[in-house]
């Protein structure tokens, strides 16, 4: 990746990486490495409740990405339009509560790049299995703009892609990788964003996966 796309706002004496993306938008690298075994551990534990499962589209297209979610409310999508629902439509049931550790490394995240007051009442679960990709959208079924939204990556490493408030304009192209952690919140909240075509490989935690927890305030 270039120097462009990433500038670096600070590096503690530990290593970690912090760098801004986008007016607004900071990954914090590698963040979420220490805390990955709790974290799949609870990945696993949300899908046994509520099964990975590919949604369809407003349009009747089937996404590539396997989606499941924890907290209040989960993000789903079927024929009749996108939503946040506090029940899983599959299985009528509510989504399993948000585990503790997804609550304090989202919040400890949000705190580290300026957003103490952070309380994600939603997480969408998003399973990468190889070609599985996210077209270029935007994320605005939340009510409160202010809110960021915290994303973290575990397991195989994906190519995000990310623009501007326009879809026409130039979309930026920055590897993320096992543990990292981006706080997306100002300007960035509604930049087009997507990810590529997920490459094969094994990773030693998630196996043939790439995971992505979205943390969000939805209502
Ligand atoms: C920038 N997920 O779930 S995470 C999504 O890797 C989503 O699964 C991708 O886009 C994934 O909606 C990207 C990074 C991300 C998440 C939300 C954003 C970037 C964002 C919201 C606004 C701007
Ligand atoms: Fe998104």
């Amino acid at each position: 990746m270039t120097r462009e796309q990433l500038s670096l706002l600070s590096l503690d004496p530990a290593g970690a990486a912090t760098y801004a993306l986008a007016e607004g938008a900071v990954l914090l690298r590698g963040f979420a490495k220490s805390k990955e075994a709790r974290l799949f551990a609870d990945v696993e534990r949300v899908a046994a409740h509520c099964p990975f499962r590919h949604l369809v589209t407003p349009g009747g297209f089937r996404m590539s990405v396997a989606m499941t979610n924890c907290g209040e409310l989960g993000w789903v999508s079927d024929e009749r339009g996108y939503r946040y629902s506090p029940v899983d439509p599959q299985t009528g049931f509510a989504w399993p509560a948000m585990p503790q550790s997804f609550f304090d490394l989202a919040t400890t995240a949000a705190r580290s790049a300026g957003y103490p007051s952070f309380v994600p009442d939603a997480c969408l679960v998003n399973r990468y299995a190889p070609g599985a990709r996210l077209t270029l959208h935007q994320d605005k079924n939340e009510r409160d703009a202010r809110a960021p939204i915290v994303s973290v990556s575990l397991g195989l490493s994906a190519v995000f892609l990310f623009g501007g408030a326009a879809r026409s304009d130039r979309t930026a192209r920055v590897p993320l990788v096992h543990g990292d952690v981006v706080v997306w919140g100002g300007p960035s909240r509604f930049f087009y964003h997507g990810v590529l075509a997920l490459e094969g490989g094994v990773h030693p935690l998630t196996g043939g996966y790439r995971i992505n927890l979205t943390f969000r305030k939805a209502v």
